[in-house]
């Protein structure tokens, strides 16, 4: 039906509104129709936080409609879940209020759920429909289900290279690569992500500072890789402003698993891998153990030609400034399907997709 369509696209716009402040859960949005009318609708706004069917439906009777909601329809961008987490399962809420008919875009792929509010749900008498705009709630989710169909974060790898391919000069003296614009638009992009991470090189002798300065919003957790702990504690990954994982080989203290408590970590926790072949898997297995469903990579060139030879990454943003260089360290040739690409001042932007 084409107003399925419609109110769908509604929901999907309303779960969108919890960027960046739902992570680890997804964004979801909800709806409910009453013969062509909204008479209620909410999201879900914060981790740990009502889910968007009970604002939704919170939103109705405090409208005066919570009579209506039996002649109603939801539409909700995922799967009303089936299980006690931190709130109650809204597939219950749902046949209590014993709503007509409920719309879902994605089936939710988290094992306590994973059809189970579905079957619930029809078990109770609602008529229910799946799939509409099924794709665009993916897109909307991606790290959400990469987490769980993968079990592994959502990977973004970005480089910034000069018109001739360089990404700095070999001994390491700072060169501005792209323009101002583009650097405050990776600073949202930082502040998009759970995590982002850098190579022992680069947290050497660029000492960054891994946070998002440039742009209004959260840090993510600073990844850096040590192997064998010899960076020195006066870098600024070390100055406890923000959560930080060393990956090592030697040593384990680890975030918490619930990332509501990285906040707490007052020192940096370290994350021990061993030394083999799938380094970049045995850690991509434990960050998503820890529920980080995304990790923006920022380099260097070893660490970003690792992701990209594994296969084990999702997009790649890539900046092309006007500047020469002459000669440096090589930029790593990207993977995959160019999906797009914009102009930013006088740097370009190419998108790339791992399908
Ligand atoms: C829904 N509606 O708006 C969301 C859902 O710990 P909890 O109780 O917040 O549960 C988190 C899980 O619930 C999450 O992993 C996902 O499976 C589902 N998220 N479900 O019905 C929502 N955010
Ligand atoms: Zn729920």
């Amino acid at each position: 039906m084409n107003s399925d369509i419609q109110w769908m696209q509604r929901a999907l716009k309303l779960a969108e509104y919890g960027r960046g402040s739902v992570s680890p859960n997804p964004m979801v949005g909800c709806v409910i129709v009453h013969q062509d009318k909204i008479i209620g609708e909410g999201w879900h706004r914060y981790y740990g936080g009502p889910h968007a069917e009970v604002r939704a439906v919170e939103d109705a009777e405090k409208r005066g409609n919570g009579a209506l909601l039996p002649e109603s329809t939801v539409y909700v961008t995922l799967e009303p879940c089936s299980h006690t987490g931190k709130t109650p399962p809204c597939a219950d809420l749902l046949i209590r209020k014993n709503v007509k008919r409920v719309v879902v875009c994605n089936g939710d792929p988290n094992p306590l759920v994973s059809g189970n509010g579905i079957r619930k749900m029809q078990d109770a008498g609602i008529k229910v429909d799946l799939d509409v705009l099924s794709s665009q709630g993916y897109e909307l989710n991606k790290r959400f289900f990469t987490g769980f169909k993968q079990n592994r974060p959502y990977i973004i790898l970005k480089w910034a290279e000069t018109s001739d391919g360089f990404l700095g000069h070999e001994n390491g003296s700072p060169v501005a690569i792209s323009s101002e614009f583009s650097n405050m638009r990776v600073h949202k992009w930082r502040s998009e992500e759970d995590a982002i991470l850098v190579g022992f090189n680069t947290a050497l002798v660029d000492n960054p500072k891994l946070n998002v300065r440039k742009w209004v919003g959260k840090d993510p957790v600073r990844v850096i890789l040590d192997r064998n702990l010899i960076l020195p504690e006066t870098l600024h990954v070390f100055d406890n402003r923000q959560p930080t994982v060393i990956v090592n080989y030697k040593q384990q203290s680890d975030l918490p698993a619930e990332p509501e408590r990285y906040a707490d970590t007052s020192s940096v926790a370290y994350t021990q891998v061993n030394p083999a072949a799938d380094e970049i898997q045995q850690l991509l297995y434990k960050l998503n153990q820890r529920k980080i469903q995304s990790v923006f990579v920022e380099g260097g060139p070893a660490v970003l030609t690792s992701f990209i030879k594994t296969g084990l990454w999702d997009e790649i943003r890539r900046c092309q400034s006007t500047k020469i260089l002459g000669e440096g360290i090589k930029a790593p040739a990207p993977g995959g399907i160019l999906t797009g690409s914009e102009k930013i001042q006088d740097d370009l932007w190419t998108y790339y997709k791992n399908i």
